[in-house]
């Protein structure tokens, strides 16, 4: 089990979720109600007002933060990791896709592993629209095909890393773009050989609103950055 002297940061990008992220922040710190932690909200300056309503309650462990420029997905996630203080750092949505009860499990196993991460594909993982469910299995088989590893699901998003294991990684690498920045990430960690423990998630239901990514532009854009991954490591012998 983690000790009672790990820092825990949870980094929360948003964009348009004010009907989510209240009660979101407040499952992750019950969830997480053991350990010393920080929830950091990343809102892209969201026209619904999810930052205000943050700003408004005010809760304790809650540090939002407001991005008026650099606007993006993987930008604010950098930038969560960035201002955050945590020797644990972990990511997620801000929608309950990724549900906050797998966070205690997480971080009692970081102890054994510098990561561990969510898989939809591993025996009892399972997303309910199967569209999607298929295409993003069928898009994890590529990905290990053009850039090898071991790990079934690179599109989630859902991980716990320590921080000195996140840092050796150059993050100008790795933090541009949407999704596809977590294939970079999980690529350049393998390469050091890093221990990530996988595990099945249930992926949650959005709560309320509408995700912000469409499906197709969304597949072609990681299809795009997972065959300029290949070209770096194959021809330009990036590792
Ligand atoms: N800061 C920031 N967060 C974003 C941006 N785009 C999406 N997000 C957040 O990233 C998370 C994932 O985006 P979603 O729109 O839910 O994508 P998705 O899970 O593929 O789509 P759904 O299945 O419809 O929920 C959510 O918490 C969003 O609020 C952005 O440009 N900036
Ligand atoms: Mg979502």
């Amino acid at each position: 089990m983690e000790n009672s002297n790990s820092y825990i940061s949870v980094i929360l990008p948003c964009f348009n979720e004010r009907e989510n992220i209240l009660a979101l922040v407040v499952a992750v710190d019950n969830a997480l109600i053991r350990f010393k932690r920080e929830i950091i909200v990343v809102d892209d300056n969201s026209p619904d007002g999810t930052y205000q309503a943050l700003v408004e309650k005010s809760f304790p462990n809650v540090v939002p933060i407001l991005r008026t420029h650099d606007k993006g997905f993987a930008n604010s996630i950098r930038c969560g990791i960035e201002k955050s203080k945590g020797n644990i750092v972990i990511v997620m949505d801000s929608d309950f896709n990724h549900k906050p009860e797998y966070l205690p499990f997480m971080v009692d196993n970081i102890s054994y592993y510098d990561c561990v991460s969510g898989s939809r594909y591993l025996y009892g993982g399972v997303m309910e629209n199967p569209v999607r469910f298929q295409l993003s299995w069928l898009f994890n088989i590529f990905v290990r095909l053009m850039t090898g590893g071991k790990i079934t699901d690179s599109l989630y998003g859902f991980f716990a890393i320590k921080r000195e294991v996140l840092v050796s990684v150059d993050f100008n690498k790795v933090f541009w773009g949407y999704g596809d920045y977590c294939i970079r990430l999980f690529y350049y960690l393998q390469k050091k050989n890093i221990g990530v423990l996988q595990f099945p998630a249930i992926n949650g239901k959005r709560i309320a609103g509408e995700g912000n990514s469409r499906l197709f532009k969304v597949f072609r854009q990681y299809f795009t950055e997972v065959i300029k991954l290949a070209y770096s490591i194959r021809i330009k012998k990036d590792v």
